[in-house]
């Protein structure tokens, strides 16, 4: 009897409605310029310590590195006062930047872009970068919170808070941020996962009519039922490519600990992989964002488990089936 073992990388490759190539884009992003916390710019470097790159290989992908990530550090600026409440601006808009012409240039290749944060405030990066490949994109943002804030709206000025409203164009258009154009509609964003959201970000998914899955509607429907009904609402047919920001807090802090801004009663262990799984099965994934895994926030054990999962999550994003 003769068996046949096709990849992962294989079955991805002929599943896709986009990508073509089995190389894989990956860009790592050691910043935390977007929120207080030191650290989570160790994220990047910890998942790559942990294996993700050779795991990516042995999927049967070959992976092509963005270079010079230690730019992301030394090209912190030696005074940044903020403007208005943001703090910050200055670096986060230069990072940004950067990451946006990293992920475009993947993207341009044909190349699945995955992107390793870093703090959230990068996907002002990596959603401009795709989506000037991918001009009617749609965007699945999993995560605790909403990171919808404009400059006005938040409370604490610490913008991995505030991308979505930039990307959407819901706030002025000034330097540093001028570069970013509004890239995103609204009816093309949807949530999966909130549970902590600001009461002027409430006013701005309903003035906006942005749909989100929050928990409450996982524990009502099941987190199969939730995937569909979010990718019904934003790719109907299932022929629009796929940007997923997947930001490790949107899990349970029991599965994912070491993050910068925890909140309980999150999506389990296999509720996040089920996630990753369906929306790769689509074959309409063209990028995915993994973000604010924080190396230095708990014990050693509490490392090694999320760094752990969210490798297991790019691995799934990217074909990693159970069978
Ligand atoms: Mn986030």
């Amino acid at each position: 009897m003769e068996y046949t073992i096709i990849s992962d990388a294989q079955r991805m490759a002929e599943r896709s409605k986009f990508i073509k190539t089995t190389v894989v884009g990956v860009t790592c992003v050691p910043f935390s310029g977007g929120q207080p916390k030191g650290g989570v710019d160790d994220g990047p470097i910890e998942m790559v310590r942990f294996g993700i790159l050779d795991q990516i290989q042995d999927m049967g992908y070959s992976v092509e590195l963005s270079e010079g990530m230690d730019k992301y550090r030394s090209m912190k600026p030696a005074s940044d006062l903020p403007i208005g409440k943001m703090k910050n601006p200055r670096y986060v808009s230069m990072a940004a930047r950067r990451v946006s012409d990293q992920v475009k240039a993947h993207c341009e290749q044909g190349r699945m872009a995955v992107t390793l944060g870093g703090d959230h405030s990068i996907a002002m990066g990596t959603l401009t970068g795709s989506s000037m490949v991918y001009k009617d994109m749609c965007v699945i943002w999993v995560d605790a919170h909403a990171d919808i804030n404009t400059p006005e709206t938040t409370d604490s000025g610490n913008l991995h808070g505030c991308p979505l409203s930039f990307l959407l164009g819901l706030c002025k258009s000034e330097a540093p941020f001028d570069w970013i154009e509004p890239c995103l509609r609204a009816d093309r964003l949807v949530y999966i996962g909130l549970r902590d959201v600001d009461p002027g970000e409430k006013a701005i998914l309903r003035k906006h009519g942005i749909k989100a899955f929050s928990m409450h509607d996982v524990d009502k429907h099941g987190i199969g039922k939730v995937v569909e009904m979010a990718l019904d609402h934003v790719n109907k047919d299932r022929s629009l490519p796929i940007h997923m920001s997947f930001d490790v807090d949107a899990l349970d802090p029991s599965v994912a600990p070491a993050t910068g801004t925890p909140v309980r009663g999150g999506l389990t262990f296999r509720e996040g992989h089920y996630i990753c799984e369906a929306v790769a099965e689509t074959g309409c994934l063209v990028a995915l964002d993994l973000v604010e895994v924080n190396p230095a926030l708990g014990d050693p054990e509490s490392l090694r488990q999320t760094v752990a999962v969210g490798c297991s999550l790019v691995r799934c994003s990217l074909g990693e089936s159970l069978l």
